[in-house]
């Protein structure tokens, strides 16, 4: 009981921290994104390969969470994007606190888009408001078709879904017309896109366009 208590105590502060960030964010017309999804299901390549595009047109921040490692901010600080590494040392999810104190050292002025990739995990970050505009979950197509279906509230509390890894679906038997059924019966709201090697070579139109759409509808609020 008192454990369920302790719980509901962190869950309603974090709340309240991502409510003051999201405040803090719109203030300054800043369009904040959180990217989730399992362990290798591509966060980072797709990261690598929209910001280019994306930098062009918005002055653009990343912040990654890993348990360990800054590898990740280094692969974004290749493209030539400021990138800020929280390691949670065990923790599965970024939480709001942490974004509060990795915005500290972003200069609000002359920022245009912030971009969070959370821990790599199809459970947890979902359940962690961040004060973010759009979430968007990446699932692989080797994950399998039926985990829509097993992990529905990554379906459900996220604005879009992003099928990774079409090029080695028939390798791991994974139907990915079955896969976009399955997301659409858990949530039939969410968007559903795919970026990925097509040939050997990596795309992603359809993010960077919904993701221009979707900072464009927010300037117009
Ligand atoms: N074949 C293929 N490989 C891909 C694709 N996207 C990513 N990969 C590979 O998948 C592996 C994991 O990709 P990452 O981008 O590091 O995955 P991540 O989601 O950022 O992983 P974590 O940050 O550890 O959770 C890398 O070896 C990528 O090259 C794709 O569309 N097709
Ligand atoms: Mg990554």
């Amino acid at each position: 009981m008192a454990e369920i208590k302790v719980q509901k105590d962190v869950k309603s502060l974090n709340k309240e921290i991502a409510e003051k960030n999201r405040a803090e964010f719109k203030k300054h017309n800043i369009f904040v994104m959180n990217i989730m999804g399992s362990p290798g299901s591509g966060k980072t390549t797709l990261l690598e390969n929209i910001l280019p595009v994306l930098a062009k047109s918005y002055r653009t921040a990343v912040i990654e969470g890993d348990l360990a490692t800054q590898n990740d901010a280094e692969r974004i600080r290749k493209t030539g994007v400021e990138a800020f590494q929280i390691n949670t040392n065990g923790g599965c999810h970024l939480n709001a606190k942490q974004i509060e104190a990795e915005y500290a050292k972003i200069d609000p002025d002359h920022t245009d888009l912030i971009i969070i990739e959370n821990v790599g995990n199809l459970v947890c970050p979902i359940e962690w408001d961040l004060g973010e505009d759009l979430r968007v979950v990446l699932l692989s197509a080797p994950e399998g078709e039926d985990k829509p279906l097993k992990y529905p509230p990554a379906m459900l509390k996220t604005d879009a879904v992003v099928i990774t890894k079409a090029d080695i679906a028939s390798f791991a038997d994974v139907n990915i017309e079955q896969m976009k059924k399955n997301i659409l019966s858990v949530n039939p709201k969410a968007v559903v896109l795919e970026a990925g090697k097509v040939n050997g070579v990596y795309s992603a139109e359809s993010v960077i366009d919904y993701i221009k759409e979707k900072i464009k509808a927010k300037k117009a609020e």
